[in-house]
């Protein structure tokens, strides 16, 4: 089989990736080691920067999302029992939209079914070979058949841990990577949301976050250790641990429901440099990890493979490998960036396991300083929806 572009893995970043080419007429196929069910049904991220609505928009994938995603023109931060608010629409004129990243990936999946391109779901043995500057080939089995696929350009979009990025010879990337002593139980409950938007608290017994997906549906994190067994993390437990975080002086509190889903994820925050080695270009969490608590990871996902799908183009339709070769220089530029804040975010609003009491009182004035004036609020509101694109037009209507 040939292609012009074997893109492995069908995360946001390579649906993203493949719709985007698919726009500008340059064949593609997705290689994806699970099923569609089960991409389909994977809970992760759910904040949509105001840059990824708009593309989502423009390259007419973002009805269901109009419809069904929940537009949020704030956050709240708390800390010391009470919540302040961040009106990011007054401070930065942009919103974000609330919309499972699972509801985005069935989105793209149906438009590229619908287009008649190719998604080989349920890939065994995935490998990818001859990218240093030859002709390149990825192999894997289905149903017990081996398959080669042979291309142009092979674009790594299989997550962290995926097998484009570690088939680079190790020298040739630098990793800059900080592994956090703390990570997030994520559950989804059968409860109303209680309030409509997003609470970070900082309470002495750890950060949580509260969020929804739906009016029906309430989404929470608790700060854990990442050893913990979810085992022992009951659901009575758990709701103990977040009626306590979120106890506010205004006696606001999460509804109490069902919980239908429960998950612990490491944190951690991580770059390779640069993002392509040969003709293999790596995009989304191949190539780098953000801690969630600036929710930039599938944002970022999709900012590369906009960056990534103007570069083919380019080369397709000019023979100009100018971007193809600036793709890293200009990916970074804004995943550093992301980097910073995500981090910011994270130090922010978390308990660190060695922290003083020094640290304890700095962090407060920092969110008091964060909540109280507006030259620190509309900072962080700018990063939160999201910085500006370098091509803010490429895709628009
Ligand atoms: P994905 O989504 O991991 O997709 C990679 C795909 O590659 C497949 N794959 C392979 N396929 C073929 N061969 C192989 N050898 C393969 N190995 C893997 C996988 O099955 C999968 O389908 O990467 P992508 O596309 O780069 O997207 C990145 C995002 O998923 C990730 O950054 C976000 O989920 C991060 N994130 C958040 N991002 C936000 O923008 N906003 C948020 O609010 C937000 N919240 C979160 C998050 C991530 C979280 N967790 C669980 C890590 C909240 C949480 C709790
Ligand atoms: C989510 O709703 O899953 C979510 C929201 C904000 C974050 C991370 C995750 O920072």
């Amino acid at each position: 089989m040939k292609t012009q572009v074997a893109i492995v893995g069908a995360g946001p970043a390579g649906l993203m990736l493949a719709h985007l080419l698919h726009l500008a007429d340059i064949e593609s196929v997705i290689i994806e080691a699970r099923s569609r069910s089960y991409v389909e049904g994977r809970i992760r991220a759910g904040v949509l920067e105001q840059g990824t609505v708009d593309l989502l928009n423009a390259i007419g994938v973002g009805e269901r999302m109009r419809r069904e995603g929940l537009l949020h023109q704030g956050i709240e931060l708390g800390f010391a029992g009470k919540r302040h608010r961040i009106d990011m629409q007054q401070l930065t004129g942009q919103a974000v939209m609330v919309y499972g990243q699972h509801e985005v990936v069935k989105d793209l999946i149906r438009a590229r079914l619908f287009a008649g391109e190719k998604i080989v779901f349920e890939a065994d043995s995935v490998s990818i070979h001859d990218f240093a500057n030859g002709s390149p080939l990825v192999r894997y089995e289905k149903d017990g058949m081996h398959h080669e696929l042979n291309c142009d350009y092979i674009a790594g979009c299989d997550g962290f841990h995926g097998v484009c990025r570690p088939s680079v010879p190790t020298n040739a990337l630098a990793v800059y990577e900080r592994v956090y002593p703390f990570g997030w139980l994520g559950v989804l409950a059968d409860a109303a949301p209680s309030q409509g938007e997003l609470v970070y608290m900082n309470h002495a017994n750890g950060f949580a976050l509260f969020s929804m997906r739906s009016p029906t549906v309430t989404r929470l994190y608790l700060q854990c250790d990442p050893a913990d067994d979810i085992a022992g993390w009951s659901d009575d437990r758990i709701w103990n641990e977040l009626l306590c975080r979120f106890k506010c002086s205004d006696g606001w509190e999460p509804n109490v429901g069902r919980i239908t889903q429960k998950s612990i994820t490491p944190m951690r925050s991580f770059v390779t440099e640069p993002m392509q080695f040969g003709r293999l270009f790596l995009a989304g969490d191949a190539a780098h990890i953000v801690p969630p608590t600036g929710a930039k990871g599938m944002n970022l996902a999709i900012a590369d493979a906009r960056v990534l799908a103007r570069a083919l183009a380019e080369f397709y339709s000019a023979g100009s490998t100018a971007r193809l070769g600036d793709y890293s220089q200009t990916c970074l530029r804004r995943i550093w960036k992301a980097q910073r804040f995500s981090w910011w975010m994270t130090s922010m609003l978390h308990q660190f396991p060695d922290a003083s009491q020094f640290d304890r009182r700095r962090q407060i004035a920092e969110l008091d300083y964060v909540t109280s004036s507006q030259i620190a609020a509309r900072s962080l509101a700018e990063n939160y929806v999201g910085l500006p694109m370098e091509d803010p037009d490429q895709w628009a209507g």
